[in-house]
């Protein structure tokens, strides 16, 4: 008797277990009656002033201006580049067979080929004129960051596990000129959910990833826009979040079966006492790490 109650103890610590890891897997099922959530991300109080960066090394493909980056995109008070994500969706629309992003600011892009994966499909990076591309973008937890080369310079993509002030290295290595470089992101912890990228060749390519678990996703466009279609209907958290401010915001969202839900976000910016100089190069992150 006493065998047997151990076994079924036993077995129900086995369910409990499968079921503990497969909550966070997600799932692709038909979405039925689908909704729609959109909104605007404003932003209130000043801009802040483009960041200003000398460029010290191949100014044959980077140039030799400085470089301004604009680390909080705003006009007419709209915020650009936040992510947005739902939270603890356990099925729905597929991932993109894609997700691709790149280019020099004035023609940066995102590049989503939409359908087809039950996974995320990994980010590929395609850095053009000493740019990775958009400020902000996504990643997902042992998928792939994949870099391509557009430049025909060396590239040196450092990333970081970031969470509040703490930076650990996760990677740190050499890109050459058109090459590739496929690294897995790693987090240590499920806590850590964002991902410093930064150029160890040049300092003004720097830019933030957001991991993600399913695939209703979207960035802000310069009006401040977003939608997240294909939900399935119920109640959901959204999060938004801009690597630029420190707390990112959360709001419960209700989806009605093809309905449309608005969800608006409003970010406050801080002063920045004026232009910032060129900064002296980072202090060495090792020990801090
Ligand atoms: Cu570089």
């Amino acid at each position: 008797m006493r065998t047997k109650r151990v076994a079924i103890t036993a077995s129900v610590f086995a369910i409990a277990t499968w079921l503990a890891h497969t909550a966070s897997a997600y799932e692709v099922a038909p979405v039925k009656d689908g909704g729609t959530i959109s909104g605007t991300i404003s932003l209130t109080g000043p801009v802040p002033e483009l960041r200003r960066f000398k460029v010290e090394k191949t100014p044959e493909v980077c140039g030799t201006e400085d470089r301004l980056v604009a680390e909080i995109r705003s006009k007419d008070n709209k915020l650009a580049d936040v992510v947005l994500l739902l939270e603890e969706v356990a099925a729905g629309k597929p991932f993109p067979k894609e997700e691709v992003q790149g280019g020099p600011p004035e023609s940066a892009f995102h590049s989503q080929v939409p359908g087809g994966n039950a996974e995320f499909p990994g980010t590929t990076i395609k850095p053009k004129e000493c740019i990775f591309g958009p400020y902000t973008g996504v990643i997902a937890q042992g998928k792939m960051l994949n870099f391509r080369n557009q430049d025909p310079v060396k590239h040196s993509p450092h990333t970081y596990a970031s969470k509040g002030r703490v930076k650990t290295t996760m990677h740190n290595e050499d890109l050459e000129g058109e090459g590739q470089l496929d690294l897995e992101v790693k987090f240590a912890k499920a806590s850590i959910k964002v991902l410093k990228l930064e150029c160890d060749q040049h300092e003004h390519m720097q830019n933030w990833f957001r991991k993600v678990e399913n695939p209703y996703y979207a960035f802000s466009a310069e009006d401040g826009s977003f939608t997240i279609d294909q939900v399935p209907p119920g109640t959901y958290k959204l999060i938004a979040w801009h690597p630029k401010f420190k707390r990112e915001q959360k709001q419960e969202v209700t989806v009605s079966a093809n309905g449309t839900t608005e969800a608006n976000f409003k970010f406050k910016a801080r002063i920045r006492p004026k232009a910032t100089p060129v900064e002296p190069a980072a202090a060495p992150s090792g020990g801090g790490e």
